[in-house]
């Protein structure tokens, strides 16, 4: 049973690990960095991104030694479901184009999965000094504190809804897909931060009401989905079904109340 695991130990070095790793982003902003194109020419990479990926290897491979890495900057497109080690995902810096554009909206996010569901997730933001932490059955944190999603909006009137917009042709017309203009008409407003694991963060602790994202990968999202779930929101595929951790991940997550309400607006269909 996951609820019987103690994750004492892996939280600690989680939070060690994306915090030291915060520091090497955050003392570089603004500054010169080399930056190149990885999938397409929307899909940059900054040698910040592999610095901080290389702190967070080194931290987490010294503690845990037999755990499986999948992390962002190294993935060659090997298969996820490989053997029952646990496994972390890591996304060394959430938000690399706002990075690169000197916009201090970027997070550190690793999560830690055991046969295919994340028992613990990790999201600093370094430009705040946030750190949101989440463990399977232990609520989730803002700098130790608890969270909630936000308990107010019951409905897509009224509430603040924010998304993402993805990097390659294929998935934007999958994002085109959505009925944006009728929750564009409903909601209170739409935002798009540019840093999934922020987005998801954020709704876990109230300040958004409701994400949808197409074609993420499991990085992005693996430690805000425990997050937003910890912090009694919902968190589902676009069509409301179960989310799983594979190699593209597209996502639903909200408080739960407008859950069902912004699946259906969205329009993607029934499963
Ligand atoms: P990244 O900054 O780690 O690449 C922006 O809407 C969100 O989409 C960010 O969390 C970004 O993560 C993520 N994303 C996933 N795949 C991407 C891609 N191929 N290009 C740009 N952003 C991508
Ligand atoms: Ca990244």
């Amino acid at each position: 049973m996951n609820n019987a695991i103690d994750t004492s130990g892996f939280l600690n070095t989680a939070v060690g690990a994306v915090v030291s790793a915060g520091f090497t982003i955050r003392d570089r902003l603004g500054g010169q960095f080399l930056t190149s194109c990885k999938s397409c020419p929307a899909d940059l990479v900054t040698e910040v991104d592999k610095l901080s990926q290389s702190v967070i290897l080194e931290t987490i491979s010294n503690a845990f030694p037999d755990h499986r890495l999948v992390a962002e900057e190294d993935f060659c497109g090997e298969e996820l479901a490989l053997d029952h080690r646990p496994v972390w995902f890591i996304d060394p810096l959430d938000g690399t184009t706002n990075f690169v554009f000197g916009l201090p909206l970027c997070a550190v996010t690793i999560a830690l999965a055991i046969e295919g569901k994340a028992i613990l997730g990790v999201t600093y933001d370094p430009f705040r000094d946030e750190l949101f932490t989440a463990t399977k059955g232990g609520g989730a944190q803002l700098n130790r504190k608890p969270v909630r999603v936000d308990r107010v909006r019951g409905s897509i009137a009224g509430s603040l809804l924010v998304t993402g917009f993805p990097a390659s042709e294929g998935f934007k017309n999958e994002m085109l897909r959505a009925d944006f203009k009728k929750l564009f008409c409903k909601a209170a407003d739409i935002r798009a931060l540019g840093s999934a694991a922020l987005e998801l963060a954020y709704v876990a602790c109230g300040r958004l009401t409701g994400y949808w994202e197409v074609s993420l990968s499991p990085w992005d999202v693996a430690a805000g989905m425990i997050l937003v779930e910890e912090a009694g929101g919902k968190v589902s595929g676009l069509r409301g079904e179960e989310l799983e951790l594979g190699r593209f991940v597209s996502i639903v997550a909200s408080n739960g109340l407008i859950h069902d309400e912004l699946v259906e607006d969205l329009g993607y269909g029934a499963i």
